[in-house]
Formats: C-alpha cells, structure tokens, sequence
C-alpha cells in the first residue's frame, strides 16, 4: 500500500520549517505545485516549482481568496488512483494527481487575539487551505495530508527514501488533518458566536414552557476548541493521566498565568488556585485575599491593605492554611511576602507583586508556584462533564438581585448597623465559593468559622461555630459576629446552632417551607435575620 510521492501540493501560511521539505523535494527530483509565497519561499531555497496560476492556466484572484479553488487543483487531490475510472478521467481532463498535499492555515485565532478589526478577521478565515485539507484527507486511498509542521521531518524521510507513505499511515495523518480542520471552524464559530449575535429580526422559536436560550452561551450544537499547552504530571491523583489545555481565542485568562518562580503547576494547584483567584475578585475594588485548600477557602478576608487581609485571611484557620493556595486581587507588597514566608504554601496568586516582595519569595520560598494573571476571570460559562453527556450553565456571579443588600427583606430583630451590614455583605459574597451546605461566620471584613461540603446544614452550622472557636486559642469568635448560609435552612436547628454560638445577624436565601419556624427562633433570640432570596448553592 506504499505509495511513493513523486508530485506535491504545498501552501502554507507559516513557512517555518519548509527547509527541510524542500531538501527532500530536491533530492528526490519530486514535482512540486505551490502557491503565491509559498512558491516564492521554496524556489529561493532551490526547488524547481510551479505556480498553482499555471497549473490552473487562471491568475490568483480577488486579493487571493481564489487561490487553489479550482478543478485542476482539486481533481488532482480527489482522483482515487486505485480507482482506473478516476484515472482515465485525469488522462482526459489533462490533470495530474498529486501524491502529497502539504497545507497550514491562515491563522486566524492568532489575528482575533491581535485584536484585529473585523474585516481583517475576516479576511484570515481561510476557504482554500481546508478545501485541499479536507479533500485529501478523504482520499487518503492515494494522497498524504500534512497539516502539522512537526510531521515535515517524517514526510522528508519518506520523500527521500521513496517509499512514501503505506494506507494505514496515510490514514492516521487523515484524521490528524480533519481534527485540525475541525478545530478550526470550531475557533470560527466561537468568534462568531460572540460577534454576531441572533438579530430580533429573527424570531425565537422557544416553545411554550422552556426558557429561552442564549444562543452565544447554549448553542444547538457545541462546538469549541481547546489547543493543549502542557501535559500535566498527573491528575488528581498519580495515577491519573492529565493535560491542560487553551481557549485559543483567550490570552489572558487564568489559565494563561505567567508563572515567575517555582515548581510546575500541578493539576490540583490549578483547580485550588482558579477557585481562589475567583473567590478574590468576588470583593474587588476592595481589596481582599482567599487561602484555599482542595477547592474550599480556609480563609477569606478584605483589608485596607494587600497585606491586612492576607493575614485575617490566614487568622481564620491557620492549621488548614499549611499547604494551601493564596490568591490576591491586588499587587502583593513585601510586607505580605514577609508575612507568607514561614508559611507552607503551594501557589501564590495575584496580578502582579511588587519587585522586593518577587525577589524574597522567589529566593527564600524555592518550591512556592507564583503565578502573575494578568485579567480578573472573567468566564461567563461552565462546564461539567457527565457520562455521556455535558452540562453547561451561566457561571455564578455576585451579581442575582438578592446580591444587592438593598434588596434584603429583614424577617427578624432591629436593622443591622452600619458595621454589621458590611460584615453581612461580607458573609454573602464570601459564601458564594464555599461547598455547600455552606455556613460561614464573619466578623471585621474576615471569615472567622466556615463550615462547608457537608451533606446536611446542621453539621455545617456546628462545624463552622467548631472551627471558629477552637482554632483561636480559647477565644470566642462566634459572639457578636454575623453569619451566612448559601441557601434556606430547611428547619431551625441550623441556625438556631448559629444563634446559640452568639452570632448576632444572620443572612440567608429564605424560602423554606418552614422559614416561619426558622426566623420565630432567630426572633425570640432577638437576632437580626435578613432573607436575600438568592441561593448561592456551589457543589
Ligand atoms: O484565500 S483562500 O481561502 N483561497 C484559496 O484559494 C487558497 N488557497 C490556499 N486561502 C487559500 N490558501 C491558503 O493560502 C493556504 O491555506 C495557506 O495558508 C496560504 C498560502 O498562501 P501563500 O503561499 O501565498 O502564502
């Protein structure tokens, strides 16, 4: 099933690399059909070619877009050779086939990432360079597809050797070739998804009783790319394989963190530092900072200053805080660097650090993963695979109208103070990155007792008051401060637990068949308690 390649199609975009085909090409005397530059690149470097425009005996057009679409290109790529009928078709057309089709693409994730204006990003959505991709992948019966640059010195070898490529490789390199195109049109239909989105002229075709979709966000069919940018060590555990991959019209999310100081990134310290970095922004312009571990703050605060609110954030649990993940929504300073040194931390996250505050964490921390993202996250949609399937939702943002404390209804006890509606608001956006059942007291801008991920509300209510008290060295944070819940208390016992422990406000979704019950207890306990009416369940 070899077939020796004597006659080649070559248009690349990206000329990188061709050296060593054209090496080849001339050592094998193998015939070579190129476009414009991509002739021009390849006889400087020694190849006899033929211009596509002479093939065609038609000039490249309409500034290019009409290149290679055209039959004595295409016949060429799609005659099956192994099929006689095709080849007396040739024969009488005068076409000849070609054994090779060597095409890379206009690039057109990296021309919308350059911030190109429209027509432009137009203009590098290519039509030819897949027609010929997708042609002579689908006759890999006689043709080889090269799509991948870092496939040109396997194709020489084979070039130069004269035994070209056997049906079984020509078919691996095919659906090599139909994954990039794929991937491409994907990367496309992103960009349009954004950009042109569905006009009211057109009408939606909802039917009775399901909501209206946002056709950016839950398209009929998903499609979308991600390029892969590193192979991962390992998964959650060392027995599990794990990649991590690249919106590749993004470059500057969190995935795309520049990493300034010490080891690779593993795929835990990427979930646990995307969660803090989240967790931060939720308070932004204030300044705050989020101690994670496996996915759950161990401590949350906001302070006047970057280092302030590292080290509430840490007070609140500084057992859990060993081995965790830092994230800062503002420059860290060297009295914050000062402050996390003697602290075992796995990954510091923030949008930049001050010189001195780089220089001793990166010579006094060695193994600390410090990560510089350069935007606030800003992914509107989520992902969650299922067997078979794929969940997708709007992410969940502090942005509901029950996020709003303007908003809240009071449903027991005298309308908090000025001082405690700020630690409320606190709890409300805090709670938000807590596993639930989540309960979170605060006090002074800074959680103080968080129970979370337990699978009923009374074991997170006891937990957060257990937490906020025995890891404070006797003292009693429970009394006087405020406390949260991601969603209604089914019953009274969970806050009453709360109430108990002496917090003296209380913030929650309400609607709970039994919320008479819930705000009677917090009432006869003299509690403020407001209700929100948004739920900010996170599982
Ligand atoms: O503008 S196109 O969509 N129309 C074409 O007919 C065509 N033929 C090749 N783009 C076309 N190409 C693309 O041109 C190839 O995919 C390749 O990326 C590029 C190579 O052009 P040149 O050799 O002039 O640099």
């Amino acid at each position: 099933t070899n077939r020796p390649i004597r006659r080649a199609l070559v248009s690349v975009f990206h000329k990188e690399g061709i050296e060593v085909l054209a090496k080849a090409f001339i050592k094998a005397g193998t015939e070579v059909v190129s476009t414009g530059s991509t002739a021009k690149r390849l006889a400087e470097l020694g190849v006899k070619v033929t211009e596509v425009s002479e093939v065609t005996g038609f000039p490249e057009c309409l500034d290019g877009r009409v290149k290679t679409l055209d039959p004595h290109i295409h016949a060429g790529i799609l005659a099956d050779m192994t099929n006689p009928d095709h080849a007396a078709q040739l024969e009488k057309f005068g076409i000849k086939p070609f054994d090779l089709v060597v095409v890379n693409l206009y690039p057109f994730a990296d021309t919308v990432r350059s911030g190109a204006d429209e027509a432009a990003t137009i203009e590098k959505i290519d039509i030819g360079g897949p027609s010929m991709v997708r042609g002579a992948a689908k006759n890999s019966a006689t043709v080889a597809i090269i799509t991948d640059p870092n496939d040109y010195a396997l194709v020489a070898s084979r070039i130069e050797s004269g035994e070209g490529f056997s049906l079984e490789e020509r078919r691996w390199l095919a659906g090599k070739a139909f994954a990039h195109t794929a991937a491409y049109d994907a990367t496309i239909n992103e960009w349009t998804s954004k950009h042109w989105t569905k006009p009211a002229s057109i009408q939606e075709t909802a039917t009775e009783g399901e909501s209206e979709v946002n056709e950016a966000k839950f398209p009929a069919t998903f499609t979308r790319t991600w390029d892969r940018a590193h192979v991962l060590r390992y998964g959650e555990n060392p027995h599990q394989q794990a990649s991590l991959y690249l919106d590749p019209l993004d470059q500057n999310g969190f995935a795309h963190a520049e990493q300034l100081g010490g080891k690779p990134m593993s795929y835990n310290n990427y979930v646990d530092a995307d969660a803090a970095w989240r967790a931060v922004w939720d308070f932004a312009p204030q300044i705050a900072v989020a101690v994670v571990k496996h996915n759950n703050p161990c401590g949350l605060a906001i302070g006047a200053t970057v280092a302030e609110a590292h080290k509430k954030a840490h007070a609140c649990d500084p057992m859990s805080a060993y081995g965790g993940v830092i994230a800062a929504n503002s420059k860290v300073t060297m009295e914050m660097a000062e402050s996390v040194r003697p602290i075992f931390t796995e990954v510091i996250v923030a949008p930049d650090y001050d010189a001195d505050a780089l220089e001793l964490l990166k010579t006094k921390k060695k193994n600390l993963r410090i990560l510089k993202v350069s935007e606030p996250p800003k992914t509107k949609t989520q992902f969650r695979q299922i067997d078979g399937g794929l969940l997708v939702q709007s992410t969940d943002l502090i942005d509901a109208p029950g996020d709003d404390p303007n908003a809240w209804k009071l449903v027991s006890g005298e309308p908090a103070d000025a001082e405690t509606v700020k630690d409320l608001v606190f709890a409300w956006r805090a709670i938000r990155c807590v596993k639930s059942n989540a309960i979170l007291i605060a006090h002074d801008q800074a959680t103080v007792g968080i129970g979370m991920g337990q699978v009923n509300r009374v074991d997170s209510a006891n937990l957060s008051v257990e937490r906020a008290n025995t890891l404070a060295d006797g003292a009693n944070r429970t009394k006087g401060a405020v406390a949260a819940s991601d969603a209604f208390f089914p019953f009274a016992d969970g806050a009453e637990i709360l109430i108990n422990a002496g917090v003296k406000a209380i913030v929650q979704p309400g609607g709970s068949i039994r919320d008479e019950e819930v705000f009677e207890a917090a009432r006869k306990a003299g509690v403020t308690m407001y209700v929100t009416g948004t739920r900010h369940f996170f599982h």
